[in-house]
């Protein structure tokens, strides 16, 4: 976009006086703020409603998605539109700062980790890529708590983003529909958020849904009982808007989220064929040559019988017909094998939220039961694992599987897993439905914006096509034995270190030295994620420090960020824990600065923007076979931190795109996990065996540590010594901890890390959200660039 100071200053002024009554001068950051935000959507309406008109004649892809994950809009929108220096210039010259403007904003944080910030990162692709597609969702008035730690353990306080209102959304009331439940219907009331691609006119949309209830039509005409039934009536519909369910790990089946879930399908799909007939009319049997839906993991696949609900009920075409257009129209992403995570639904309450869609799944139920009979009329067995409804639950990954054409895991490893093992009854009836599309992340956002000192470097030495096409980065290996090059992605490193520890003594009032080992692991907190792992090894450490005060050991400064599922006990111990140790050791004025422990309170995608720039080692730890992808990962690699992993999701990517030698991989395999159940683990033996494990296992219940009473470390003791340690982290302590010094030697030689980091960055080309939405935009979803004039 062309930047005219005059114009920019004509409009803010304008915008400051007609909403805030404040000239630019007095103005607060605040007010700034807004009418910098409604500056940018006053100059971006035309491109966004042509884009729309563009769109409409062609086929597009519709990402229905739980959770977007979106974090600030002010700093990616101006970037992506090639103005932000010189915003940041003019307001410098008005004397304000922009950093004190963009902090004005709260994160957009409608999303648990992973899945939502992966759904982010494919809108900006989309959007840069000139590519139709919409992502919707829920515009929940909450989205995931704000963690804070009292006595090391975390309390959570609801997150409150839409307290000011939001610039970045625009109600479109014209768009509203009425989404029916089983004894009550509700309206779904439309945002538009704008996704502004980079370099480019294309402005593309995400919507999000608002729930209101019916009788907000017509307040005013009840006697005082039925004020009160209606005032009832008004909570109960805004309730499904609420709040985010801040669990990603374990599937509660609870009410309200199934309404959640239907109420954004069902509005989104109304939606969708709403448009569809503006265009085609009544030529149903063309959706799947305009219309192509992603499935993002089971949340929306409530989808499917909705579909057919519209097609068969209301539109009343004939249900085989329906069917076809079903199965060509969705597809669906799997993002996890936890069993626990994969969705089912209690017949009963299916039944009772949404009556006429239970039938419909019955329906569809039945006529894979059939199918299943003629498929397979010798193996029974086979037939009832495969069932949708079985017993009293409705497997939802099943009813995917069979209404898709396309099923897709997100790492190459992962995806294996799921044709060998999950899915490997539906792999073989559906071979040619089963691809893998590895996730990936916005350069834009993970380089470009957080890391402008690395980014301004790159383009230096390589030009700045990698803005569009990350895959160029692989230039950067021509200066692999330079110098000079090596010493500056070094002394970035440094200075966003520096960065990054001013932050945390100013947020949490923690002194770090910045010319310490930054070892980060940050992720939502999980037990395969092995945070556990992870402590046990620092706290080991320390031991070994204590005793060998002379031990040659570079300063090394552990940090985490992690929030937990409120209900998750175990994970909610581990953090304590992880505060716990950290008080000992920063207390402990005898290992002074050599060893810190830090944790970063209520971790999101605005800290991460500072967090990952600043790492040295990316944590990457998971238990083989368990971490689908993995996308933090990523934001490490391209931002020069070297991983710290397991063969696990899309770390083994990583390590074949930078080297093996240029990672530090460590730990069990999937297969040698395998074999080792079957042989029969006994946590016992490393515990015995392992020089300082037990004395780091023992902490959890001899007093040297504690939990204030609440007794979760002899719980977490007990899962390791008694319950069998699912997750291996003692089996994999000794790997680890060798791995973990030698890092500590290598670090020393800076020529060599420097090496490494380049390496790194050099082939982070690979994972690029871009390249991933091309490979969905070709193979899945058969859409094509559509560029704006
Ligand atoms: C699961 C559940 C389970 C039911 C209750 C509510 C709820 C909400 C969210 C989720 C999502 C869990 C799946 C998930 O986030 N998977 C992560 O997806 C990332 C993107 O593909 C991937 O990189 C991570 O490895 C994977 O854990």
């Amino acid at each position: 976009m062309e930047f005219n100071k005059e114009k920019w200053k004509e409009k803010l002024e304008e915008r400051l006086l007609e909403k805030f009554s404040v000239s630019l001068k007095d103005a607060s950051p605040f007010e700034v703020y807004k009418a910098l935000g409604e500056t940018v959507m006053s100059f971006i309406a035309k491109d966004w409603y042509e884009t729309k008109q563009e769109y409409s004649k062609t086929k597009q892809a519709f990402y229905l998605s739980s959770e977007f994950l979106m974090g600030r809009a002010l700093g990616n929108n101006l970037i992506n539109l090639g103005i932000d220096k010189e915003i940041q210039e003019f307001l410098k010259e008005l004397g304000i700062d922009y950093n004190q403007i963009e902090d004005e904003e709260e994160d957009a944080a409608l999303g648990n980790g992973g899945l939502g910030r992966l759904a982010a990162c494919f809108m900006d692709s989309l959007a840069t890529l000139n590519l139709p597609g919409q992502g919707y969702s829920i515009r929940y008035r909450n989205g995931i708590f704000n963690q804070y730690l009292r006595d090391g353990y975390q309390v959570e306080k609801p997150e409150t983003w839409l307290k000011y209102e939001d610039v970045w959304s625009v109600m479109r009331p014209e768009d509203e529909v009425v989404v029916n439940f089983g004894y009550t219907s509700v309206r779904a009331l439309p945002y538009d958020m704008p996704i502004i691609g980079y370099g480019t006119k294309n402005v593309n949309t995400l919507r999000l849904w608002e729930a209101h209830s019916i009788v907000d039509l017509d307040l005013g005409v009840f006697n005082q009982q039925d004020y009160l039934h209606a005032t009832q009536d008004k909570t109960l519909a805004e309730d499904i808007s609420r709040v985010l369910y801040p669990n990603d790990s374990t599937d509660e089946g609870k009410k309200l989220r199934l309404r959640q879930q239907y109420f954004f399908v069902s509005a989104s799909l109304q939606d969708i064929i709403k448009k569809f007939k503006k265009v085609h009319g009544r030529e149903f049997s063309k959706i799947p040559e305009f219309i192509s839906i992603q499935l993002n993991d089971t949340h929306p696949v409530i989808a499917i019988p909705e579909l057919m609900r519209i097609l068969v009920d209301v539109e009343g075409v004939l249900w085989e017909d329906a069917w076809e257009i079903v199965k060509k129209t969705f597809s669906y992403t799997n993002h996890t094998i936890l069993a626990e995570a994969l969705e089912k639904w209690w017949v009963g309450l299916y039944q009772e939220v949404v009556p006429r869609i239970f039938q419909i799944t019955e329906g569809i139920h039945n006529q894979f039961k059939n199918e299943l009979a003629n498929l397979y009329p010798n193996d029974v067995n086979k037939q009832n694992r495969m069932q949708i409804i079985q017993g009293n639950m409705i497997h939802m990954a099943w009813l995917a599987i069979y209404g898709s054409h396309k099923v897709n895991g997100v790492a190459e490893l992962h995806t294996e897993i799921l044709k060998e093992h999950e899915l490997r009854d539906w792999y073989e009836l559906y071979p040619d439905k089963f691809l893998n599309k590895t996730n990936g992340i916005t350069q834009r956002r993970w380089l470009l914006k957080s890391n402008p000192q690395l980014a301004s470097y790159i383009t230096e030495l390589i030009g700045d096509a990698w803005i569009k096409d990350l895959s160029e980065l692989k230039k950067l290996e021509q200066f692999i034995d330079d110098k000079k090059v090596l010493s500056k992605i070094w002394d970035i490193k440094i200075e966003k270190k520096k960065e990054l520890v001013e932050y945390l003594r100013e947020t949490q009032g923690i002194d770090i030295n910045p010319n310490s080992i930054f070892d980060v692991q940050v992720k939502r907190l999980h037990e395969y994620k092995r945070q556990l792992l992870n402590i046990f090894q620092v706290y080991d450490l320390y031991q070994q420090l204590k005793q060998n005060p002379n031990m040659d050991f570079v300063p090394t400064t552990y940090i985490y960020g992690a929030k937990a599922a409120p209900g998750y006990k175990v994970a909610k111990g581990i953090i304590r824990l992880i505060n716990d140790i950290a008080q000992i050791i920063n207390g402990d004025d005898e290992i002074k600065d050599r060893l810190k422990v830090v944790f970063v309170e209520n971790y999101r995608v605005t800290v991460a923007e500072k967090i990952f720039p600043a790492a040295d080692i990316s944590e990457q730890i998971s238990t083989a076979g368990k971490e689908a992808s993995g996308t933090g990962n990523m934001k490490f690699m391209l931002n020069g931190a070297i991983t710290l992993g397991t063969l696990d999701g899309a770390n083994v990517e990583i390590a074949k795109e930078a080297g093996e030698e240029n990672e530090y991989i460590f730990g069990m395999r999937v297969k040698d996990i395998e074999e080792l159940r079957k042989k029969g683990y006994d946590p016992r033996f490393p515990y015995n065996n392992v020089t300082g494990l037990k004395q780091v296992v023992d902490a959890l219940i001899d007093g040297r540590l504690s939990d204030l009473g609440s007794g979760i470390y002899r719980e977490i003791h007990s899962l390791l010594m008694e319950r069998g340690d699912q997750y291996f982290v003692l089996e994999d302590f000794e790997d680890y901890r060798r791995k973990q010094r030698e890092i500590n030697r290598d670090y020393k030689d800076k020529i060599s890390w420097a090496k490494k980091m380049l390496k790194n960055i050099a082939n982070a080309g690979k994972f690029s959200s871009d390249r991933t939405i091309l490979e969905y935009a070709n193979e899945i979803w058969n859409i094509k660039e559509t560029k704006i004039k």
